[in-house]
């Protein structure tokens, strides 16, 4: 069944409701649990994996301090960690979420906090506790809490990084040759977040070849320019190194790089293929540089500093997307709170050099346009898209997007009808998507402008997608309040689009489609197979629901799959081999 729908009325929704989600009504009417630690990462982190597991001291404890105990501190961290530092920082210092520093919650005060906490604003702070989501004994602690200063987690470096080491298969004792018949270009590496693992699956045969485990809630899969090696990223800063040649794909070489994280990658340049991993930390605020053949770790960088605009200290810069540069021997790395983009020359890491781009603050995720030289990310809190140039190493150029809070993930690029090539993202808090010219030479005039803005199904959208060979735009609707829209999908097609006129578009029910019964599934990240012909959806529900992985015909928007397996828990992102290390989107 398709239908064209009406546009809705503007829907606002901030970033916050991502942390809402994250924790909150999807993920778990349950609290998530962390993944199952690996001897390695148990060793080395004294038994705690996520921020959450903490123990702290309660910081400054003074007289006029509220009375909170140890039992009800911890509780607070935890709650904290889980639900609020996604948004707020871990020092409070606010990114997308405001500043909750001990001098402004104590002159905001204890029920102005607690009201705020339960109530929410239409601004974007979720409603804790008229949700259901947290109790009023819960909330009560939680405001106390926030009028202590905040606990300072403990910082990671060398030694705990190289505890947590571990070389599973050393290189000279894995295979010489592909050892399986996957055809490994075709293959999705889909993130099972509640579970701690990942499904390779099949993107012929729709067959699941592994279940391989990792950390929890890995939050992206990176491929080597090479295609041999797999890299995932967990939540708790776990980086799983995946050798797709042997028989049955499994892991050679982990590592914990951090207790919070969001991005790995890998050395993509001619001459560098394969030979440095990266992955960047929100806690501590780093990014390392590992081999790439055993994830030995080489180099790490603090990313703590100023602020680019007001020249400020900033002691939680914490570091989004990375990249990996196809012009220069270079990894390109966010830094959010900072809003500075880091070109981390990789040649000769003794001597390190790092360009500096002052763009915009709270860099999120991004991609590179479809000739590969230029990098367009969101500084999502901000409204605006920043461009820079990979190959000169200089920033382009800085764009409102006329919506709010840009949220591409990597983006899709297109050849639009009337602007020629173009970069597209959709927006968390409201319905739009937004087209940035990104063809300097043959459309001068349009290049870096928002070229259009139209509407799709709702506010909330995570993420959008197109392939070369595909005519059509997928928008996804993730975090919309209402629950046919978040279990849907808007197509546009794109040769039908016109300068100035807002396309119509088609609406998909993929969660309709999946036959689920239970929970309230909601649809996230289209990822094409690697010919560009069939497009994979995940519905996504509660981790002790039935979910699914839904597959349509890129051609005729029709249902071509349902990919149900009770190993397949709460899946997430997706990401094809061949499209995900070729940059194709
Ligand atoms: Fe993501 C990409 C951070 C919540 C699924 N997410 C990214 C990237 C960053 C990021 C920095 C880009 C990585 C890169 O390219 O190197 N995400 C964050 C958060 O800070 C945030 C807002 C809140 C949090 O506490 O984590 C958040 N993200 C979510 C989710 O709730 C999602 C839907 C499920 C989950 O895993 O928790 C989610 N994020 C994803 C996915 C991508 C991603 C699937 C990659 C998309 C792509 O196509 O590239």
């Amino acid at each position: 069944m398709q239908s064209i729908r009406a546009i809705p009325s503007r829907l606002l929704i901030t970033s916050a409701a991502l942390a809402l989600a994250v924790a909150g009504p999807l993920a778990a009417q349950e609290e998530p649990e962390p993944a199952e630690e690996s001897s390695a990462t148990a060793a080395s982190s004294g038994g705690y994996d996520t921020l959450g597991d903490l123990n702290l001291e309660i910081p400054g404890l003074g007289p006029d301090d509220p009375i909170i105990n140890q039992e009800e501190f911890d509780l607070a961290n935890e709650i904290y960690f889980q639900r609020c530092a996604g948004c707020h920082g871990v020092l409070r210092k606010g990114a997308t979420g405001k500043a909750l520093t001990s001098d402004l919650t104590r002159e905001l005060g204890y029920d102005y906090l607690q009201s705020f906490i339960t109530y929410g604003s239409p601004a974007g702070m979720p409603n804790w506790g008229t949700s259901g989501d947290l109790s009023e004994e819960e909330i009560d602690v939680m405001a106390r809490y926030l009028l202590l200063d905040p606990a300072s987690p403990p910082e990671w470096g060398m030694e705990e990084m190289r505890e947590s080491w571990k070389v599973v298969v050393a290189p000279e004792d894995r295979p010489t040759e592909k050892m399986n018949d996957i055809d490994i270009d075709n293959l999705m590496s889909v993130t099972l977040r509640d579970a701690g693992q990942i499904a390779l699956i099949d993107g012929g045969t729709y067959e699941i070849h592994a279940v391989i485990e990792t950390g929890y809630a890995v939050h992206i899969s990176r491929i080597s320019a090479s295609g041999r090696y797999l890299f995932v990223i967990g939540r708790d800063a776990r980086v799983n190194m995946i050798d797709l040649w042997m028989e049955t794909p499994a892991t050679v070489a982990e590592i914990k790089v951090g207790m919070e994280a969001r991005s790995v990658e890998t050395s993509k340049m001619e001459g560098w293929e394969d030979k440095y991993a990266i992955a960047g930390a929100y806690w501590p605020p780093q990014y390392v540089i590992m081999d790439g053949d055993t994830l030995q770790p080489l180099k790490i960088k603090s990313t703590r500093g100023m602020v680019y605009d007001e020249q400020s200290y900033h002691p939680e810069p914490r570091v989004a997307a990375i990249l990996s540069s196809h012009y220069r021997p270079e990894f390109i790395v966010n830094v959010k709170e900072t809003g500075k983009i880091l070109l981390v020359d990789y040649t000769d890491l003794e001597n390190l050099q790092t360009t500096e781009i002052e763009a915009e603050r709270f860099l999120h995720d991004g991609g590179l346009d479809s000739t590969r030289r230029y990098f367009i990310t969101a500084a999502n809190a901000r409204n605006k898209l920043v461009v820079i140039d990979t190959k000169e190493g200089k920033l382009v150029s800085i764009t409102d997007t006329e919506g709010l809070t840009p949220h591409p993930g990597r983006g899709a690029n297109f050849v639009h009808p009337d602007h020629g090539p173009v970069w597209a993202t959709s927006h968390l808090g409201d319905e739009s998507v937004a087209l940035i010219g990104t063809d300097p030479e043959g459309h001068p005039d349009k290049a870096w402008k928002i070229t259009e803005t139209f509407y799709a199904l709702g506010g909330g959208s995570l993420f959008i997608k197109t392939h070369p060979e595909s005519e059509n735009l997928y928008v996804d609707a993730t975090l919309n309040p209402d629950e046919e829209i978040s279990s849907s999908v808007a197509v546009f097609k794109i040769p039908d689009m016109k300068e100035g006129e807002d396309p119509p578009f088609i609406t998909l029910p993929i969660g309709e489609w999946a036959g689920i019964e239970d929970g309230q599934p909601r649809v996230v990240q289209p990822e094409f197979n690697r010919d560009g012909t069939e497009v994979w959806f995940s519905v996504w529900n509660a981790k002790d629901l039935e979910s699914a992985i839904v597959v349509v015909d890129d051609k005729t928007l029709e249902l071509k799959k349902v990919i149900k397996d009770e190993r397949l828990v709460t899946p997430t992102g997706k990401f094809n081999v061949y499209n995900t290390r070729a940059d194709i989107y």
